[in-house]
């Protein structure tokens, strides 16, 4: 397949001033007639041929202001059409495609009954012929005509025309002021509900604000309405920006490959991300859906408004629009524990992209298929990019930097240099050297020693800055990184005043901005001895070490004034113990009592917010701590892992105890912080007293029993099912003979069963042959297929490589269904090389065994050949 390069970016030869399209859906079939009105490009070189891109499309009619093209030519996805005379001209043609069998959920397809598009990135050509690519800016109107059954026609923009055709059939038209490249395109055709509100602009303007989804899911749709006043408010508020069509609309669809989409006024949801109620919806899942919302609301401006001129640039929108849908989280709920959660997942898995074959920098510089650069390194440190663009600016001067940003290039499809020109434009500082941030993959290792001088009463911070190989990129050079910290005094545990002359030290950010390989901060006025507390809030994402004592990591659990670098030390503290006793090393009992000890001091401290309490108390994950060691032995690791959990259950058991009793409901559900807190902590108890004593499954049972809510049922259910028994069984069938017709609960069954560890591959092909199970179906293929090879570790590494064989045959099944799902489902087999030689040997076999597959997908081909290099 061919490779596609940043370097060999042109502009397009033709605009696309206007779009006209007509969308007649018929039963078996759909047609398409597109007019383009084109216009030649005056900065390229005159005379180039029109070339279009078309997958899967049956060509009916083409021609060129009235009239009929037949000297065209076909090359792969390309539709190359001579250059015409004239500089403006419309191209029209007419297409037949097939929805009901487009399982890919590209482009045009049915979930359930329901048309809708999905056009990002490239899925705008398998809808017709078009200079498919994110420069080319249109301004679209979109006629639908469809059979009366599907009551609902909507498209992006705003309504103009609806009426009857004939006695079967209805048209509706839409007209979308805002020129937006083709990803952005939606369209729906349904026997929709639609639930209204209206928000009323910082200009004064009512828009009006529809949800439509089957009618069957009316009752869920309050929270995700309610999410979005509350994001165009905070985007108001937070960046200054207003919403601009006259109706913004979200749409809920079961078939879909991600979470949700930005199309303009027309955001497409995955069921799963938008749907919610008290009785079905967990914490984590009311939080998830409300950042969703959020995000693909903010794209309106970070996407929409200004775009992405290639899809090199994927991060200009996507890290950025993480970026602020985690601010509007951290403003929302709580900014500490938010932060946790974020680093946690950037840890745990976007530093294993970084260490694998699949690494890239946020910004690639090539690719085989788009599709798989939708990924944590684009997305989640494209994120952490921005936000340190944000600490070196500070909140004000960033501020400003987007005012600029939006201002300058609004209606135009841009590049994150140009994101980043209007930050050193704003500040007036040299970011030069940060943009290699953008283009060098790998994750930074920030090494650093301290030094105390008591008779000069200075503390001198010693860094040294290094980043390991990855594909294509042998050799670093230095990141520009701001490094937040202070001081604790070592006997006073106070936060430590001091003063430096290092022009590199931003005093009112309390950030050091480092830019060599080697540098020393010498810190001056320190009246005592201090442990550093570095990289404050993870200012940087990088792999930070410093020589701390355990007494140093307890001395800043107790004392950091920095909530987020006082878990951080606990989760220091606790990984160094769990990689102790995996090496077998002759210091792991003495830090077993060390950890018990923390975690005491933790327990039993009231002065902590339930939710920071619930995140100190929690062990690293087994997938955290295998990113940290090699070889990896996913069996004895889950051992060490199951016994430290089984030690502090049972030595802290009193404790545990007194936690679960104290974290008792006291009031009816409601999604609110101190309740989220409550029942995080609450969980976390109920985990080591399970852990510590298998007889206390019958708590699980209980809470399971007397839960008026989702998130304690769930996680009761799941807690129990570590515990093989017979009335967990019961349990599960009766959850599933309650929900087996609500489509987000049938997932989570199956995700619980998948998930539970002593499930083995016999049962799983099972799960895959039970009528909640579907191929078709991305979400459950996530829950049954991913809950067993991501996110239960020891089930898919038992049984000799039996787990490897049942995902290999399953990505080789998905190949032809659902390439984006199939290659995605490739990750854990990315990591092959981390593991011991035995698994390396099975899991390479597997690899091989995908790559001679017949008529291999671009996506699935990218990822497997890239991990057997
Ligand atoms: N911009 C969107 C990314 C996307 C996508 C969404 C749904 C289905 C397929 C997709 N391919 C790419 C989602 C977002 O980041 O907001
Ligand atoms: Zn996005």
């Amino acid at each position: 397949p061919q490779v596609i390069q940043l370097s060999d970016y042109q502009a397009p030869s033709y605009w696309v001033d206007e779009t006209s399209l007509c969308v007649q859906i018929f039963d078996e079939y759909t047609d398409v007639q597109a007019r383009l009105k084109m216009r030649a490009n005056s900065d390229r070189p005159t005379g180039s041929p029109i070339v279009l891109q078309g997958v899967d499309l049956t060509l009916q009619a083409l021609s060129i202001d009235g009239v009929a093209v037949a000297n065209y030519e076909v090359q792969g996805e390309d539709l190359i059409i001579p250059a015409p005379a004239a500089t403006t001209f419309e191209v029209q043609s007419r297409v037949r495609i097939y929805p009901r069998t487009n399982t890919s959920l590209e482009g045009l397809y049915v979930s359930g009954g329901m048309y809708c598009t999905q056009c990002e990135a490239e899925g705008f050509r398998k809808i017709t012929y078009y200079p498919d690519r994110p420069d080319v800016l249109s301004v679209f109107t979109t006629r639908i005509e469809a059979p009366k059954s599907f009551k609902t026609l909507l498209s992006n923009g705003n309504p103009v025309a609806s009426g009857e055709l004939d006695a079967d059939r209805h048209m509706a038209e839409w007209h979308d002021p805002f020129p937006k490249p083709s990803y952005l395109f939606a369209l729906v055709a349904g026997d929709l509900v639609d639930v209204r509100d209206t928000f009323v602009t910082c200009t004064g303007r009512t828009i009006d604000l529809r949800i439509y989804v089957e009618p069957h899911n009316r009752h869920k749709t309050a929270f995700a309405l309610s999410s979005l006043k509350k994001s165009m408010t905070w985007d108001e508020t937070v960046y200054g920006r207003e919403y601009d069509l006259d109706i913004f609309m979200i749409v809920a669809v079961d078939h879909f490959n991600m979470g949700a989409m930005e199309n303009k006024g027309l955001n497409i949801f995955n069921s799963a991300c938008v749907l919610a109620d008290p009785e079905t919806t967990t914490d984590d899942g009311f939080e998830r859906i409300e950042a969703i919302v959020a995000h693909e609301y903010f794209h309106n401006w970070s996407g929409n408004r200004v775009t992405c001129r290639d899809w090199f640039q994927l991060s200009l929108k996507e890290g950025f629009t993480v970026f602020r849908d985690a601010e509007f989280t951290a403003d929302t709920h709580a900014r500490a524990v938010k932060r946790m959660d974020d680093v946690t997942l950037l840890r745990t898995s976007q530093f294993a992209e970084d260490a694998g074959p699949m690494a890239h920098p946020v910004r690639p510089s090539s690719y085989i298929e788009i599709n798989n650069f939708y990924t944590l390194t684009v997305y989640e440190k494209g994120a952490e990019v921005v936000r340190m663009l944000h600490s070196l600016l500070g909140a004000d001067r960033f501020r400003q930097a987007t005012d600029l940003y939006f201002d300058r290039f609004d209606g135009q499809a841009v590049t994150t240099d140009d994101f980043v020109t209007c930050m050193a434009d704003v500040s007036g500082l040299d970011l030069t050297q940060f943009k290699r941030w953008y283009d060098q993959a790998g994750t930074p290792r920030l090494k650093v020693e301290g030094h105390y001088n008591a008779a000069q009463q200075t503390f001198s911070l010693m860094f040294e800055q290094f980043c390991p190989a990855t594909p294509g990129q042998p050799e670093k050079l230095p990141f520009h990184m701001p490094v937040k910290l202070g001081l604790m005094g070592k006997h006073s545990g106070a936060e430590l005043m001091f003063s430096t002359d290092h022009p590199g030290y931003d005093a009112t950010l309390q950030t050091f901005s480092l830019r060599k390989a080697n540098d020393t901060l010498v810190l001056r006025g320190v009246t005592e001895d201090a442990v550093p507390s570095l990289l404050r809030d993870f200012s940087a994402p990088v792999v930070l070490s410093y020589p701390y004592t355990v007494e140093d990591l307890r001395h800043l659990v107790r004392h950091d004034s920095n909530a987020f670098n006082r878990w951080d030390a606990m989760q220091t503290l606790a990984t160094r113990v769990l990689l102790s006793a995996v090496r077998g090393a002759a210091e792991a009992d003495g830090l077993k009592t060390v950890l018990t000890d923390a975690v005491r001091d933790v327990l039993v401290d009231d002065t902590l917010d339930h939710a920071v309490k619930a995140r100190l108390l929690r062990l690293p994950s087994q997938a955290y701590l295998a990113e940290q060691y090699t070889p990896v032995d996913p069996v004895a690791l889950d051992k060490v892992h199951t016994d430290i959990r089984r030690d502090l259950g049972q030595s802290l058991a009193a404790e545990w105890q007194v936690l679960y009793g104290q974290t008792q409901p006291e009031a009816a559900y409601v999604f609110e912080h101190q309740q989220v807190a409550r029942r995080a902590l609450h969980r976390v108890a109920l985990s080591y007293l399970i852990a510590g004593d298998h007889t206390a499954w019958h708590l699980a049972a209980e809470l399971y029993q007397q839960a008026d809510n989702m998130t304690d049922q769930s996680a009761a259910l799941q807690l129990w099912g570590e515990v093989a028994n017979e009335a967990w069984d019961e349990a599960m069938n009766g959850f599933y003979q309650r929900w087996q017709d609500d489509a987000q609960m049938a997932e989570q069954w199956l995700s619980i069963r998948a998930t539970v560890p002593r499930i083995r591959v016999p049962e799983i092909r099972r799960l895959t042959e039970h009528p909640g199970f579907s191929w078709t179906n991305p979400n459950r293929v996530r829950s049954v297929i991913g809950g067993f090879a991501m996110r239960n570790p020891v089930a898919f590494h038992a049984d000799q490589g039996a787990g490897y064989r049942f995902l290999a045959d399953a990505i080789i099944q998905l190949n032809s269904l659902n390439p984006q799902i199939a290659a995605r489902l490739c990750t854990p087999f990315t990591y092959w090389r981390r593991y011991t030689p035995e698994i390396q040997d099975a899991m390479q076999t597997e690899l091989q065994r995908i790559v001679a597959v017949e008529a291999l997908s671009k996506d699935v081909y990218e990822v497997v050949s890239k991990s057997l290099v």
